[in-house]
């Protein structure tokens, strides 16, 4: 069980984006709960002004510290209610100034109880505010968005995903790709023969030792070529496979220690 709570000037924005397919369902089902705060309820400028000019000049506008700390005070304190005394809850500011999201700090994350994501808008908001609430400082990858919802929303989703009973069926979240490092291997449904494209012979064979071998060789030739830094890391291992292919391949017993 995790509960989601996102601080944001677009509330509805993540309770949509999330509302749907696997997650929501998770959501309907009670075993995560998610969360939307609009910041902008929290200004005490008459005309719920959030935002100002940065001082020393630059472009465009900051989010001011005092809606963004008084959006996290409400969060936290109605947190610290329901949770053990001395807990800190996480607060994952979103910017592309942060260290890159990967799916190990997914499942990390996963074991939380409650996770608090922070959504900067315009250049950013005001250095005091993130020292004074901010844990973690948290990037999706280098490219730049218009906010941080869209990124929240898809470390929500992965974090989601590695929650026990989120995945429904039997699917612990563990077996694909980056998990074991290895890129997907090709999959097939019917029919049989699609635009004459036929499914490879050895999925129809019936031999699940032989699928997987194949699947597992398919698997190490994608990521060697697309992705060769993690067929780097898997390499290392898992030296054993090289070793028991090499053995085969000069029709050695696995047994047998040397050459
Ligand atoms: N991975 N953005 C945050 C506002 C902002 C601007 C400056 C802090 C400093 C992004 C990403 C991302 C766009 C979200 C700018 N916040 N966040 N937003 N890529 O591009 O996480």
């Amino acid at each position: 069980m995790v509960n989601f709570h996102v601080l944001t000037l677009f509330p509805e924005m993540i309770i949509q984006g999330l509302s749907a397919s696997v997650i929501g369902r998770a959501v309907d089902r009670g075993v995560i709960s998610l969360e939307a705060v609009n910041i902008r309820d929290y200004t005490v400028n008459k005309h719920k002004k959030v935002d100002d000019y940065p001082y020393g000049g630059g472009a465009g506008m900051l989010m001011q510290a005092q809606p963004v700390y008084d959006a996290w005070k409400a969060v936290a304190e109605k947190i610290d209610a329901h949770k053990e005394k001395g807990k800190r809850t996480k607060v994952i500011y979103v910017t592309p100034g942060g260290c890159t999201f990967h799916q190990a700090m997914a499942k990390e994350l996963a074991k939380e109880e409650d996770l608090i994501f922070l959504c900067g808008h315009y250049e950013g908001i005001d250095e005091r505010v993130l020292e004074e609430i901010v844990t973690d400082y948290v990037s999706i990858g280098d490219y730049v968005l218009t906010g941080g919802e869209l990124p929240a929303m898809v470390m929500i989703d992965a974090i989601a995903r590695m929650v026990p009973g989120v995945l429904g069926n039997q699917d612990s979240g563990e077996t694909e790709s980056f998990s074991n490092y290895l890129l997907e291997y090709p999959q097939y449904s019917r029919p049989e023969s699609w635009m004459d494209k036929k499914v490879p012979e050895v999925l129809l064979s019936g031999d699940h030792k032989k699928v997987e071998e194949w699947r597992l060789e398919q698997s190490l030739e994608r990521t060697k070529a697309i992705r060769p830094e993690l067929y780097d890391k898997w390499a290392k291992e898992n030296q054993d496979y090289f070793v028991r292919k090499a053995k085969k391949a000069c029709n050695l017993k696995e047994t047998m220690v040397n050459y």
